[in-house]
């Protein structure tokens, strides 16, 4: 029987991309802000319906810049979660800022919104929450917080392409929109990431820290980074966009058939479909409680990976406590531990058979009491 991983790069036809990237062997142009970097912002900005989208080569250097962007005071504090990829981590504190960690939600798994004023300081200049699985975080409680201590907001959207909160695109929210492009996103320029903005101000900051700071041949304005998409990645990005409707239809067919098998099982936990939300459907975690499932989310995960089915601990461990931390930034989330040594996230993409899914939930309830 074939391995399914936990997930796999939606890709266009060999032919579309070749016709998508001709132009490119004819002007030898393949980086620098080309034609197709041009095209795919501008398709952006009109399908996330947002003033600015300024594209990077990946998600992490976009979020590092976004925060270098906003110039949070060195030092700093930066409220936000642990239940993450290093990703979110890693930007704030190669930033010179400092994580605080407040812990998620039962409910979704994002901020948990009631516990942010707690750990507001003299130092705190910034919140960083996480859209994590896709799931949108409490953005008016965060507003409201954010406009009474006058905190930034940047939102690690990295999840969160495509999701609408009460009919608008979840691009606009906060200061600004970290968006994820890579291979494994729902939306993926192989690898890739964007900034998404109103504030007019920051796109040639943006701009210059993603390439050196370069205004023209003898000009130098700022001492900047590379973190430039390149044309095969946009080329990439402007086929995948062509059929991002299809592929969150596709995805809803193969949540809605887990959710068939594995609702109202005792001892599994799924998360509700948010209010007001429209999804993107882009990953399915899972929550095991062994005493009352029978099974440890261990066991699941060792008898899928047997079962030559590759679903992953997204996110163990909590980023509070990775070695490169050193304990530095430890603190007390007990709902993130929680969740964080229960979840697995099962396979998802959109190529994903209802075939596929049955033999995973066959596995998984095999594990349940009987
Ligand atoms: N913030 C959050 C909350 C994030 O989740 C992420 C990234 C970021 C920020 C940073 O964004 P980027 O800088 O990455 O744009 C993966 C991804 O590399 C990472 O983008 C993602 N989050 C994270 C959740 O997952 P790994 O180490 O688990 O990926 P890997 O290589 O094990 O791949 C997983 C599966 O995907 C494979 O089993 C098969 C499939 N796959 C993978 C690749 C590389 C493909 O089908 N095609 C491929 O090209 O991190």
């Amino acid at each position: 029987m074939k391995n399914i991983l936990v997930t796999r790069s939606s890709m266009p036809s060999y032919e579309e991309y070749c016709e998508e990237i001709k132009e490119l062997w004819e002007s030898h142009w393949l980086t620098n802000m080309g034609v197709k970097h041009q095209k795919l912002q501008d398709e952006l900005e009109k399908k996330l319906d947002v003033p600015h989208v300024i594209l990077y080569t990946n998600g992490h250097l976009a979020l590092e810049n976004i925060l270098a962007a906003m110039n949070l005071p060195k030092g700093s504090e930066v409220i936000t979660t642990p239940f993450t990829f290093a990703s979110t981590t890693h930007a704030i504190v190669r930033n010179g800022l400092v994580p605080v960690f407040c812990d998620i939600n039962e409910e979704d798994y994002t901020i948990d919104v009631s516990k942010i004023e707690s750990l507001i300081t003299d130092k705190t200049s910034a919140i960083v929450p996480v859209h994590v699985y896709g799931n949108i975080c409490n953005v008016k409680e965060i507003e409201r917080i954010a406009n009474r201590y006058e905190l930034k907001v940047i939102y690690d959207a990295a999840h969160a392409f495509g999701v609408e909160y009460k009919g608008k695109n979840v691009a606009s929210l906060g200061d600004a929109s970290m968006f994820s492009f890579h291979a494994t996103k729902v939306f993926n320029t192989i690898e890739g990431g964007a900034i998404c903005f109103k504030d007019d101000s920051l796109v040639q900051i943006l701009n210059d820290m993603k390439n050196f700071g370069i205004h023209g041949q003898e000009s130098v304005v700022f001492v900047g980074g590379n973190a430039k998409m390149n044309e095969f990645q946009a080329a990439m990005g402007i086929c995948n966009l062509r059929h991002i409707d299809d592929e969150v239809k596709k995805r809803k067919k193969a949540v809605e058939h887990y959710r068939l098998r594995l609702s109202d099982i005792n001892g599994i936990i799924l998360c509700d479909y948010q209010k007001d939300v429209k999804s993107n459907y882009a990953y399915f975690p899972v929550v095991f409680d062994e005493k009352k499932f029978g099974s440890s989310r261990n066991e699941v995960f060792v008898a899928l990976n047997n079962a030559g089915i590759g679903a992953r601990k997204y996110f163990y461990p909590l980023t509070s406590s990775f070695e490169c931390f050193h304990n530095s930034y430890a603190a007390a989330t007990p709902i993130a531990m929680y969740i964080s040594n229960r979840v697995l996230t099962l396979p998802l993409y959109a190529d994903l058979s209802i075939d596929d899914v049955d033999r995973i939930c066959d596995v998984i309830l095999s594990l349940g009491k009987k």
